[in-house]
C-alpha cells in the first residue's frame, strides 16, 4: 500500500523487490564477512539470514487443495522479507525485522454478529476444523508486484457455516489484533488501527476465499500474518487481512482501512482489474517476483475470473473499484 504523504513511498521511488533483496543480500554478506571468520562456511551460507529466522512449525497432514496455479512458486525468502504489515513498520523489511517477538500464542478468534451460534475459536480449534489444504495462489499487490504463494488453510466458508449466519448477514467485517506495546511503530503506520477489512457475504463464502494458517508447508511467519489471516486471491493484497482476532457478520457494508485512509484511491471491492488504473499508476502490468520488470500482464480478477466474475454481474467495476 502506498501513502501519499510518506516521502519514501512514492510509487516512482519504490525499489523493485529483487533489487532491494539483492542489496540486502550484499549488505549482509559484507557485514558478516567483515565480522566473522569464515571458518569453512561458504559465503553463500552466510550471505543471507535464513528465511527460517522466525519461529514456524511444520504443519501436519496438509493435502493438495483445489484452485492451485501451476505457475512458478516465488522463493520463500522473497515472500518473507518484503512485506506489507504496517503495524510493524511501513518499510518493506520492517515486518520481517520488527515482528519477530510478536506473541501469537495463545490465540483465539471471535466470530459474532448476525449469526445463530456466535463463538470463539481457539487457534487449536481452527487448525482442526477441516483438513489443511495447500493452495498455490497468485497474490497481486495494488503496488503492482505479484507473488505466487503456496498458502495453507481451507475455505473461509467452512468456519462461517459453523456459526450459522442469519438472513440479516450481508457482509463480513474482519479485524486484526492491535496492541500498542507489541506494535510500537503503530503511531507511524499512517493508517487507523486496528486494521479492518470487509467482504460482501457471497464473496466471503466463495470457495476461493481462504482462511489461511500457513505457507510453504509451515505455520505463518509473523510478518505474513500469523497465526491466521485471510487470502482473497482475486482482490488486491490489502483485502487479505492479517492476524485475525475478530470476524463479524453484519447488515451494512463495513468500513475498511484503506478506504478510510484514501477513499479516492482504494474502494471497498478492490478487485484486481487491469482496465481500471490506480489514480497514480497503471494497473495493466505487474512485476512478477523475483524480477525487475513490469513485464507480466495483469489479468482481470487476477486470473480468477472464471470462478468469481459472476459475483459482480451487472456491476460497474469502474464505479465499484
Ligand atoms: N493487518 C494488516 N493486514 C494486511 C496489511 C497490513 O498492513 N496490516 N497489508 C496488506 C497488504 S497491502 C498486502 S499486499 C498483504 C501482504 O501480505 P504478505 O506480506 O504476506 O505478502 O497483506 C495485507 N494485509
Ligand atoms: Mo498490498
Amino acid at each position: 500500500m502506498l501513502l501519499k504523504r510518506s516521502p519514501d513511498l512514492k510509487y516512482s521511488d519504490v525499489t523493485p523487490r529483487q533489487v532491494y533483496l539483492d542489496r540486502r543480500k550484499f549488505l549482509y554478506g559484507m557485514g558478516l564477512a567483515g565480522g566473522l571468520a569464515l571458518a569453512g562456511k561458504s559465503f553463500a551460507n552466510l550471505a543471507f539470514p535464513s528465511s527460517r529466522a522466525y519461529a514456524s512449525t511444520k504443519l501436519a497432514g496438509v493435502v493438495k487443495g483445489p484452485f492451485s496455479t501451476d505457475e512458478k512458486v516465488t522463493p520463500e525468502d522473497s515472500v518473507t522479507t518484503y512485506n506489507n504489515y504496517y503495524e510493524f513498520g511501513t518499510e518493506k523489511d520492517g515486518p520481517s525485522r520488527n515482528a519477530g517477538k510478536f506473541v501469537t500464542s495463545p490465540w483465539s478468534v471471535s466470530v459474532e454478529g448476525e449469526v445463530a451460534k456466535p463463538r470463539k475459536f481457539t487457534m487449536e480449534e481452527i487448525l482442526k476444523l477441516a483438513p489443511l489444504e495447500e493452495r498455490i495462489y497468485r497474490h497481486r499487490c495494488v503496488e503492482a508486484w505479484s507473488i505466487v504463494v503456496p498458502w495453507v488453510g481451507y475455505s473461509f466458508s467452512t468456519l462461517a457455516k459453523l456459526v450459522e449466519p442469519n438472513s440479516n448477514a450481508r457482509y463480513v467485517a474482519f479485524e486484526t489484533y492491535f496492541d500498542k506495546k507489541q506494535m510500537p511503530l503503530w503511531g507511524r503506520a499512517g493508517i487507523q488501527l486496528p486494521y479492518v477489512e470487509g467482504l460482501r457475504l457471497d464473496e466471503a463464502m466463495h470457495p476461493l476465499a481462504l482462511l489461511c494458517v500457513g505457507m510453504y508447508g509451515e505455520s505463518l511467519p509473523n510478518q505474513d500474518g500469523a497465526p491466521v489471516r485471510m487470502v482473497i486471491p482475486w482482490k488486491y493484497g490489502f483485502k487479505s487481512i492479517k492476524s485475525l482476532v475478530k470476524i463479524k457478520f453484519v447488515k451494512d457494508q463495513p468500513p475498511t482501512t484503506w478506504n478510510i485512509t484514501n477513499a479516492h484511491e482504494y474502494g471497498f471491492y478492490s478487485n484486481v482489474n487491469p482496465n481500471v488504473d490506480h489514480p497514480r499508476w497503471s494497473q495493466a502490468r505487474e512485476v512478477r517476483l523475483p524480477g525487475y520488470f513490469k513485464n507480466t500482464k495483469t489479468q482481470m480478477f487476477n486470473g480468477y475470473g472464471d470462478q468469481v466474475a459472476s459475483l459482480y454481474n451487472g456491476m460497474d467495476l469502474k464505479k465499484n473499484y
